[in-house]
């Protein structure tokens, strides 16, 4: 048989064995007009947002340098949770919380998608990093996608191009692995057949391979559906590499808290999608004297460095923010990022003088154009922007960015807060009596359902250390995971666990607790907890502060709200015990004994 030629794919700009029979593989399954070898340069990104723009799919910003404007086709706005598979040899390795099908069945399905699915379009081979370039082991990646979009997006929000495709090879000469991620929008174009400004399927999937440490991506154009370093390699693939190597991948934002003192602390966060992680990743502190610094707004990976401490690295290049409610007041920060321009905008409003809004933000344009493409004024009954609508945005460009983002080495985390959403039950803050502690509170972490998946808005879940969708694998095996870590180091080497919750209500249904800057008041004191500084007093649920034990000075709030945020409401808690039974019941008898015995003590403390 002779090789297909396909224009492009010959002019490999790699000798990388694996990579060319890969990419080779899929050009000729999916069969697209050309390959193109993406080196990340100035003029790639002119050319394709170019391209982008006379395809319609892009509009330029007058008012941004350099910065566009997209909107998706409506049908394809969220991650697809029900379309996400882990398809492990072992249905048992996948678990109750994730979908499966069998490895050989799932790649027959998509086989026959992928056949031809790249007809028409153009196949571009994007070598990406995930983490520092310089790492010892850097983690790398490929992206192969029939869609510029996806290309520029993945230039934000990773290291990618020729600077990446420079590590696949190590010093000695010898070929380094790769997470493959093929991505299609599956919507080939026959001869002639025009093209639409956003293309994608109504059949989507999102699978992933974790024994191959593999990603196969169909019918979806957005966010984490089709930028696969971000949910699909850092963390779904990587939590099962972590799982077999002793590290942990997390849904976790980094920030770095400096005291009046000039001490540092380094905090990791989890909270579901959508929950305001990037604002707290980003804000400024209303007490005087405090400053926070940003590494990283989604995803923290965290290895024992040889001082018996968790260091954690932000495998991200970018912010992939979400847009409504972002604001001068909420988030000046991530204003002052999108403002240098570099910038996209997904499913957010246009307006007429060529710049972008969204609900929340300051200076409602007159009018504008909708995500939907329909006219909009502020009498209109339709919101402006989609609930899922994102900014996409170089980190580089962050004006509070701590030096140290890049450094291969990590940081080492004195904290780790878990949040969610919920307007009930969960205090302000409460600190874990000890790690196996902290590991039930992360595991039985719930929230609210927020616009960042398709599904009920409002609904209660439960999101394991907010990562329901994300754990590569079984569950109970990923609490096990967490129980061991905890093992590994010595009890004070261990960042100290936190529960939080910003969302909780009054009975009229107004927010209990101001938030946004202010919730540095709740970081101060959890690490003067830390410097054994600050007061709490044990309660059923753990360490929690009264208002006297927080910073409130200068704090603009009625003090009822406050004690009411902070509260531990028996009767609440009684109520969500066989909530968390049942959860447990869920996951199985892979559900670690220790989280069980923890229920079990947590129930006699609230019997007491
Ligand atoms: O669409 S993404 O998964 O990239 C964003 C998010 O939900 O955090
Ligand atoms: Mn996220």
């Amino acid at each position: 048989m002779t090789a297909v030629t396909i224009p492009g794919l010959d002019q490999a700009p790699t000798t990388h064995k694996r990579l060319l029979a890969w990419v080779r593989e899929v050009a000729e399954l999916t069969a697209p007009d050309q390959v193109v070898w993406v080196d990340g340069s100035e003029e790639e990104w002119t050319r394709l947002t170019d391209r982008l723009v006379a395809a319609g799919t892009f509009t330029r910003l007058d008012k941004k340098p350099n910065s566009f404007y997209a909107a998706s086709d409506p049908n394809d706005v969220a991650r697809v949770e029900e379309r996400t598979f882990i398809c492990s040899v072992d249905e048992a390795d996948s678990g109750p919380t994730n979908n499966w099908m069998a490895p050989d069945e799932m790649k027959a399905i998509m086989t026959e998608l992928y056949r031809g699915s790249m007809r028409g379009r153009t196949m571009y081979v994007i070598p990406f990093c995930m983490g520092p370039l310089d790492a010892e082991k850097p983690m790398l990646g490929v992206e192969i996608t029939d869609s510029e979009y996806v290309v520029v997006s993945m230039r934000i929000m990773t290291r990618m191009g020729a600077q990446a495709l420079a590590r696949f090879t190590d010093a000695d000469g010898n070929e380094r692995d790769f997470v493959p991620a093929l991505h299609s929008l599956g919507a080939p174009l026959a001869p002639g057949q025009s093209d639409v400004p956003w293309p994608c399927s109504d059949t989507k999937y999102i699978v992933h391979f974790p024994e191959e440490r593999l990603i196969w991506s169909y019918g979806s154009g957005y966010g984490g559906n089709a930028l696969l370093g971000k949910k699909c390699y850092s963390l779904r693939i990587a939590s099962v590499i972590g799982r077999d190597e002793g590290w942990l991948a997390e849904h976790m934002l980094i920030l770095k808290l400096i005291s009046p003192e000039n001490k540092v602390y380094y905090i990791a966060a989890a909270f579901p999608s959508a929950c305001g992680k990037t604002n707290l990743a980003m804000l400024e502190p209303t007490i005087p004297g405090w400053k926070v610094e940003t590494l990283g707004d989604d995803i923290a990976w965290m290895r024992f460095g040889e001082d018996g401490r968790l260091y954690a690295v932000n495998p991200e290049n970018g912010f992939f923010g979400v847009a409504p409610g972002t604001n001068w007041k909420t988030n000046p920060n991530a204003m002052r990022t999108i403002d240098k321009g570099n910038s996209l905008f997904t499913n957010v409003a246009l307006t007429d003088d060529g710049d972008i809004w969204w609900e929340g933000m300051e200076n409602p344009p007159a009018h504008a154009t909708s995500w939907k493409g329909e006219d909009w004024t502020p009498e209109s009954d339709e919101l402006s922007s989609h609930a899922n609508s994102r900014y996409c945005t170089p980190m580089a460009q962050c004006p509070v960015l701590a030096p140290e983002w890049d450094d291969p080495q990590g940081v080492p985390i004195s904290a780790i807060f878990f949040g969610g959403r919920r307007a009930t039950t969960i205090p302000l803050v409460s600190e874990s009596f000890d790690w196996q502690h902290g590991t039930f509170m992360g595991a039985t972490l719930s929230s609210e359902k927020t616009a960042a998946a398709t599904g009920n808005l409002g609904e209660v879940r439960r999101d394991p250390m907010a990562m329901l969708p994300f754990i590569g694998y079984h569950a109970g095996d990923y609490f096990r995971h967490w129980i061991e870590t905890g093992k590994r180091a010595d009890a004070d080497k261990l960042p100290k666990i936190f529960y939080v919750n910003w969302f909780r209500r009054g009975d009229d249904g107004r927010f209990l607790w101001p938030g946004f800057g202010e919730n540095s008041r709740v970081l101060k004191w959890a690490i003067e907890r830390l410097e054994g500084k600050a007061a709490a007093h044990e309660s059923p649920i753990g360490w929690v502060p009264t208002a006297a034990d927080l910073d409130l000075s200068g704090l603009d709030a009625d003090p009822a709200d406050i004690d009411a945020a902070l509260a531990v409401d028996l009767d609440e808690w009684r109520a969500e015990l066989p909530l968390i039974e049942a959860w447990f019941d869920k996951i199985g008898d892979k559900l670690p004994t220790s989280l069980r015995d923890e229920l079990a003590a947590l129930k006699q403390r609230l019997a007491g």
